[in-house]
């Protein structure tokens, strides 16, 4: 019902989304903030509908949470530019491995912003390409999952399934309404849904507008896991910081090479990822075990006497310089 009476006043509502544009008083929260440590210290932007910060024991996960609570998390023009602004400087971070968007527990996200959207025209969002931008949560190069917990709907399951991977708590709901309200998915939707749940629940879900549960998202593959609301956020830490301890380049290249089934043939797509693969050989520090003997490795806990790294003819690496770089860089380690 209140959505109803949302519709209705919309006209009313053009500058809906105005209270996101910071305003001197915004600028202050978040120069206090910044003060306080609690924001994102890499970045060049103060944020006015998203928080951002470095989270993970090591600092290397990336964490986005949408921050419109009245909203519901609608995702007004200023909300998705804040986003992409967050994401390019989590790219340039070398310490950040792995990124996090989530919302909050009742939405991760209630769709595109309609009060923000009733108002144009065919004319404007046809030459400004209209929403075309989104379409950078995809083309980010670091692994990034999302975490839904409360609604995923329109444009919000549509930035989810932008993610490499999507969590989700046990209440979440997913939905392509927009048929709802006259319209189709303009974000991906009919895409990456058909792709993901197949084609007949795919249609179901974009001709009906009917909502799916967290556990028929797990069911249809739409999701990889489901977790208690409240415990959803810290799994899904757990699984980022995993991912950000792996090699960069690895993970970046492991997620060009699954991102390309969607776009190529089997055979295309199975030589882009042996080439991937044997590009990586370029960037291991090969060693390998020249003698078995007994040594407690800390983490690795392996057994060897020595190690010869032969690669680029470096000489015979000692012991302990063996073992501190497994224990510093274990991923990066290959024992033959
Ligand atoms: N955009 C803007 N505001 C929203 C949105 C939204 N997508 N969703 C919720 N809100 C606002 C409500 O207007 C309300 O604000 P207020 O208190 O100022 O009226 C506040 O969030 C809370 O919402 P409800 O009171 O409705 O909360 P409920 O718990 O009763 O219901 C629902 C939650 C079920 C999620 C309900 O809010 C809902 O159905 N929301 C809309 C979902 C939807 O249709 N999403 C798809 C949007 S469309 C899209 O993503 C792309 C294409 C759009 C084309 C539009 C052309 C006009």
């Amino acid at each position: 019902m209140a959505l109803v009476n949302t519709i209705v006043g919309a006209l009313k509502s053009a500058a809906a989304c105005r209270y996101a544009v910071p305003t001197s008083s915004s600028l202050l929260q978040r120069h206090n903030r910044l003060a306080l440590g609690n924001n994102y210290n890499g970045g060049s932007a103060f944020y006015s509908n998203i928080t951002v910060e470095k989270k993970g024991k090591k600092n290397n996960v990336g964490f986005i949470q949408l921050n419109r609570p009245k909203a519901l998390n609608a995702l007004c023009d200023a909300l998705m530019k804040e986003l992409q602004t967050a994401l390019s400087d989590f790219s340039k971070d070398e310490e950040v491995g792995c990124v996090v968007l989530t919302g909050s527990n009742k939405a991760f996200a209630a769709g595109a912003d309609i009060k923000e959207m009733q108002p144009r025209e065919f004319a404007e969002v046809y030459k400004g390409d209209f929403l075309g931008f989104w379409n950078s949560i995809s083309l980010f190069k670091k692994p990034i999952i999302a975490a839904v917990n409360g609604y995923a709907l329109g444009g919000g399951c549509e930035i989810a399934m932008m993610c490499d991977i999507i969590y989700a708590g046990e209440k979440a709901k997913f939905g392509q309404p927009e048929i709802l309200l006259g319209t189709i998915p303009g974000g991906g939707g009919t895409q990456r849904l058909t792709q993901a749940v197949g084609k007949s629940k795919a249609m179901e879900m974009v001709l009906t507008g009917d909502q799916i549960s967290a556990q028929e998202a797990l069911q249809f593959g739409l999701v990889a896991n489901v977790y208690p609301v409240e415990e959803l956020v810290d799994k899904v830490m757990e699984k980022a910081e995993k991912i950000a301890s792996m090699s960069q380049i690895a993970t970046g290249m492991a997620k060009e090479a699954v991102n390309s089934s969607y776009e190529m043939t089997l055979a295309e797509g199975i030589h882009l990822e042996r080439r991937l693969f044997h590009s990586t050989f370029a960037t291991i520090l090969k060693l390998a075990i020249n003698s078995i003997g007994s040594c407690n490795m800390g983490i690795i806990n392996a057994k060897l006497i020595t190690c010869k790294q032969y690669i680029r003819n470096v000489p015979l690496l000692d012991l302990k310089t063996c073992a501190r770089i497994m224990r510093t860089a274990p991923t990066c380690f290959y024992v033959k």
